[in-house]
C-alpha cells in the first residue's frame, strides 16, 4: 500500500519526492523510529553491482552477519533491506559469508558503494562532511518493490528495483552513480540553501543536483572506480537498452521527454505553448504547474549553461570558453551552500554564480566571463 502511495507521487514529481511534495506519514515514522542499527566490529568485505564491478565494502560485523553499515564516514552510511514489502520495515542489509555476490545483492552493494563515493568527492573536492556538514547518517533504502524511481525522502535515499513499465526495461535505480549524486546533493541543498521545490527556484535545485551528479560521474571516472565513460547524460546506467537516458545536459532536446514519467507529450503551458524537446535557451521556458512547475524540465536551461561553462562551445551565437569541471563544480558548490536562498530563480543563480566566481578566482577573472558568457548563452541576462 505504502509502495503504491509513493509511487504515485513519484509518478507525478518525476525523479524525485522533494521537500514540498512531503514524505509519506509511515516513511516518516519508520525513519525516526524503526532503521535498524547494530553495534559490532568493523570489517571489509566484497560485494558485486550491477555491472559486474567486485567493490569493497565497508560493513559491521555483529551475531556473525555482515552489516552494510560503513562507520568510517562521517557518522555512517547504512543500507537497508525494504525486502519488497508493501510497508516499510527497513532491516539492515545483511550477508553470512562477506561476498555480497548473489544477483540479489546489486541493489544493495551499489546504492552502499556509491554512497561512499558520493560522501567521498564532497569531502575531498569541498570540504564537506555529509550531507548536511555534520556527518549525517547516510541512509539508502533498496527493495522498493515494483518502483522505479529514486528519491531523497527527507531522511535517506530510496532507489527503485526498476521494471519494465512504459515499455522501457530499467534495473536497480542503484546502478547509476549520478543518480547517487543528484539524490545527495538533494540533500546537501535541504540543509543550505533550501532552494523551494517549485517553478525557476525548484528547476536550479533540480539542475544542482545534475551537474554535481555528472561531476561526480566523471571523478569517478578519472580515478578509475569505475570503467564506464563518463558523460553529460544523466541516469543512462538505469536503462538496460544501453542508449536511453532521461535527459542530457549538453544537448537537452536529444532526451526524450516521454522517458520522464512526470512528462507526457505534448507539454502544453499555461500560455498554450506545446513544448516538444527539453529547453536549452530561457526563451524556451516552460510555464505552468506540472511537476511544481516544470523543474524537471526548466533545468535544463541551467544544466546547459552548467556544460558549457565547463566544457565551451557556441550556443545560439554566444562564445563560451570551458573552465573546466573542477572549476564549475568549486563556483556552484560555494553559491548553492552560501549564497543562494530559497527563492533564487534563474537570474539570481547568473548573479550568484558570478558573486562566487568573483570571491573565488577574482573580480575581474576570466571564470567571471565565462559565467556571464554561459548564461548569455542560454538567455539569461
Ligand atoms: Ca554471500
Ligand atoms: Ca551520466
Ligand atoms: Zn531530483
Amino acid at each position: 500500500m505504502l509502495n503504491r502511495k509513493i509511487l504515485t507521487l513519484t509518478v507525478t514529481t518525476g525523479i524525485i519526492l522533494s521537500a514540498l511534495g512531503g514524505t509519506p506519514k509511515a516513511l516518516a515514522a519508520s525513519t525516526t523510529s524503526k532503521w535498524e542499527e547494530v553495534t559490532g566490529k568493523y570489517t571489509k568485505a566484497k560485494g558485486i553491482g550491477h555491472f559486474g564491478d567486485t567493490r569493497i565494502l565497508h560493513t559491521t560485523k555483529a551475531n556473525n552477519q555482515y552489516y552494510l553499515q560503513d562507520t568510517t564516514r562521517g557518522v555512517k552510511i547504512v543500507t537497508y533491506d525494504g525486502q519488497n514489502r508493501d510497508d516499510i520495515r527497513p532491516i539492515l542489509w545483511r550477508d553470512t559469508d562477506k561476498k555480497f555476490y548473489d544477483a540479489k545483492d546489486a541493489i544493495a552493494v551499489d546504492a552502499h558503494y556509491y554512497a561512499g563515493v558520493v560522501y567521498d568527492y564532497f569531502k575531498e573536492k569541498h570540504g564537506r562532511n555529509s550531507y548536511d556538514n555534520k556527518g549525517g547518517i547516510i541512509r539508502s533504502y533498496v527493495r522498493m518493490g515494483d518502483f522505479a524511481d529514486a528519491l531523497w525522502a527527507g531522511s535517506g535515499i530510496l532507489y527503485g528495483n526498476g521494471n519494465s513499465d512504459d515499455g522501457i526495461q530499467t534495473r536497480g535505480f542503484s546502478s547509476a552513480l549520478d543518480l547517487v549524486g543528484h539524490e545527495f546533493t538533494h540533500a546537501i541543498i535541504s540543509t543550505s540553501s533550501k532552494l523551494i521545490y517549485k517553478n525557476e527556484s525548484g528547476a536550479l535545485n533540480e539542475a544542482i543536483a545534475d551537474l554535481f551528479g555528472t561531476l561526480i560521474e566523471h571523478d569517478s571516472y578519472n580515478k578509475k572506480l569505475t570503467k564506464k565513460k563518463a558523460n553529460w547524460n544523466f541516469a543512462e546506467d538505469v536503462y538496460v537498452d544501453g542508449k536511453t537516458f532521461l535527459r542530457s545536459m549538453n544537448n537537452p532536446a536529444s532526451a526524450p521527454l516521454s522517458i520522464n514519467s512526470g512528462y507526457r507529450e505534448p507539454l502544453i503551458d499555461s500560455e498554450g505553448k506545446i513544448h516538444t524537446h527539453y529547453p536549452d535557451h530561457y526563451s524556451k521556458l516552460y510555464k505552468g504547474t506540472e511537476d511544481h512547475g516544470g523543474v524537471h524540465f526548466n533545468s535544463s536551461i541551467i544544466n546547459k549553461a552548467s556544460y558549457l561553462l565547463s566544457e565551451g562551445g557556441t550556443h545560439y551565437g554566444v562564445n563560451v570558453q570551458g573552465i573546466g569541471k573542477e572549476k564549475v563544480g568549486k563556483i556552484y558548490y560555494l553559491a548553492a551552500t552560501e549564497i543562494f536562498t530559497e527563492n533564487t530563480n534563474f537570474k539570481d543563480a547568473r548573479l550568484g554564480l558570478e558573486k562566487a566566481a568573483k570571491k573565488l578566482y577574482g573580480d575581474n577573472s576570466k571564470e567571471v566571463k565565462q559565467v556571464q558568457a554561459a548564461y548569455n548563452a542560454v538567455g539569461i541576462k
